[in-house]
């Protein structure tokens, strides 16, 4: 080894490592001198888990695949539903897992097809036991009949004939002396298996102590790889595997065990408590689930793979106004109106609050009356402070930066339900209004304020199948009452060249001197004047301007 160059020792240490194929990875485990170990899983979950413990290979356990589908270890999932569990491991992990084939599921003809599909879902070897189909758990009962040893060669080979990679490894279990025949018995077999070209051979016991399996393992003499399952003689130090030359140890059905145990406290404890309250800090938590099964993953995916959704903004006007429900009641008085207590939230709050259930993280609001006590987390505040002597245009000219791209525009002082703004962000229009046509369902008094009466170019209709778009042809406060088509409910959403037009319209009116002085009415009207301005109509009480302690009260029972 003296002359050999540092750099090639490297490359040979790295791929040692790394095997290139989960067949090469679990053939080096089972070949390698010193002792490997095979942890058991029965699912994609617990495979994942066994990885992240840090193990080099899995044991796909017959029994405790069947018992997670509340099953029995005696074949009664078919072996392609087993096929079908082994492919979620499979996918679960980079580990190479060795297959507990059973009886291999009938005789040779079952073998091939069966090794087939195992090496065509990546599953790296299989085990196969030298009894009869249908098996019966080694743990259960005495002097379990045996296979034909010739016939059960025949099934050795049909596999070995039948594996599409060349390091898949194929074990042959002998249960001579888990059905008492006796060492003798169990030294034929395996020599028998290993001729007919089994890659090692797993020796089983359901003794309490390794004493069988250590005589085994003398007279075997290494011959080929030995695989063991001290499920039995569990106390056994491992050190004394090593020493004996064992090959692999398998840890056959303990993440089961230990699943059981903590399902059935935690059941126990929540059906008795009827809380989660003593359960919650013991069991893992929701996060940790996503991360085992890769959420993380999932989210770059979706960056790299989804259209990139354009996000849509919104602006709150809120800069006029005093709290209806304030001292020297009315507005002007008291905190600023979007500040107004609403179930232990404020107006505007709440409103933020529907944006957001809508997808809308994006919200600037406009401020001016009392602009100290307009605070919201998460959201951009921009200041109106002439609002004393400006309008709503001049209001919305302050966030003109934030009109761009798709843009809701909200009074600060209304309250919608969800599915008017939803409807809204449905609509394919550039311009889209919320019009209530029933005349402000949800208020409690006049509103002693202007109301934003629409005229449209068709009416509600209340038919079900009317579905033709409406348009605005003006807005005004002073619209005679049987010329109206409806209120505008302070709700508007502009598409990327909708809100191309509203910047354009507020450039028009500062152009012309208006700017300062108009309302939105007057901004709309112009706006529809130029460009179609789509208007939905809705009925109900899906809305509420806060103008009046009744609406405040109103707003309360809200929701
Ligand atoms: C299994 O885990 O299904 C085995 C090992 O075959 S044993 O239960 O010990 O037979
Ligand atoms: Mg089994």
């Amino acid at each position: 080894m003296g002359d050999v160059a540092p750099s090639a020792l490297r490359n040979l240490d790295s791929a040692l490592r790394a095997p290139a194929t989960r067949f090469a990875a679990l053939r080096r485990e089972i070949e390698s001198p010193t002792l490997s170990f095979l942890m058991e899983a029965h699912d994609g979950l617990s495979a994942k888990i066994v990885e992240e413990a840090g193990f080099r290979g899995i044991w796909a356990s017959g029994l405790t695949m069947s018992a997670a589908l509340g099953l029995r270890d005696s074949n009664e999932a078919s072996w392609s539903q087993v096929l079908d569990v082994l492919e979620y491991m499979a996918d679960a992990t980079t580990l190479p897992i060795l297959v507990d084939g059973d009886t291999g599921h009938g005789n040779f003809n079952n073998v091939r097809r069966f090794v087939r599909k195992l090496c065509e879902r990546g599953l790296a070897g299989v085990c196969l036991e030298d009894k009869l189909f249908p098996k019966t758990n080694s743990f259960i009962g005495d002097g379990q009949p045996l296979a034909d040893i010739d016939e059960f060669c025949g099934r050795i080979k049909a596999g070995k004939d039948s594996q599409l990679d060349d390091d898949f490894v194929l074990v042959a279990r002998v249960e001579a002396l888990v059905s008492g025949r006796g060492m003798e018995e169990a030294l034929r077999r395996a020599e028998a298996y290993h001729r007919a070209g089994a890659d090692a051979i797993l020796i089983h016991s359901k003794q309490s102590t390794a004493d069988e399996i250590f005589t085994f393992a003398r007279h075997w003499g290494g011959r080929a790889p030995l695989v063991i399952v001290p499920t039995m003689y569990y106390a056994t130090p491992t050190e004394l595997f090593r020493e004996a030359g064992i090959s692999t140890v398998i840890w056959a059905n303990h993440l089961l065990r230990a699943a059981i145990v903590a399902m059935r406290e935690t059941a126990a404890r929540i059906r008795q408590d009827e809380s989660l309250v003593r359960v919650e800090g013991q069991v893992a938590s929701v996060k940790d689930i996503f991360r085992l099964v890769g959420n993380a993953e999932l989210e770059q995916a979706e960056k790299r793979y989804l259209p990139a959704k354009p996000v849509t903004g919104a602006v709150v006007l809120a800069a006029s106004g005093g709290d209806p429900g304030g001292e020297g009641a009315g507005p002007g008085a008291g905190r600023p109106k979007c500040m107004v207590d609403i179930r232990g939230r404020s107006l505007l709050a709440t409103l933020v609050h529907t944006l957001r259930e809508s997808g809308i993280h994006d919200v600037t609001v406009v401020r001016g009356y009392g602009k100290e006590a307009v605070r919201l987390g998460g959201v951009r505040m921009v200041d109106n402070d002439r609002h004393a002597e400006t309008g709503e245009a001049w209001s919305l000219a302050c966030a003109r930066d934030a009109i761009r791209g798709e843009t809701v525009l909200a009074y600060g002082d209304v309250l919608f339900r969800r599915y008017v703004l939803d409807s809204l962000l449905a609509s394919g229009a550039d311009v889209v209004l919320a019009v209530d046509a029933s005349g402000g369902a949800a208020r409690q008094e006049p509103s002693p304020g202007p109301s934003d009466l629409v005229v449209a170019d068709r009416r509600f209709s209340g038919h079900f199948l009317d579905d033709a778009p409406a348009h605005l042809r003006r807005m005004a406060s002073d619209i005679p009452p049987e010329e109206a088509c409806g209120e505008w409910m302070g709700l508007a959403r502009f598409s990327a060249r909708g809100a191309e037009w509203l910047r354009e319209e507020i450039a028009a009116l500062e152009a012309e001197g208006l700017l300062e002085t108009a309302d939105l009415p007057l901004l709309l009207t112009r706006l529809a004047a130029r460009h179609p301005v789509q208007i939905l109509y809705f009925t109900g009480p899906c809305w509420l301007d806060v103008d009046t302690l009744g609406d405040l009260a109103a707003a309360r029972n809200f929701g």
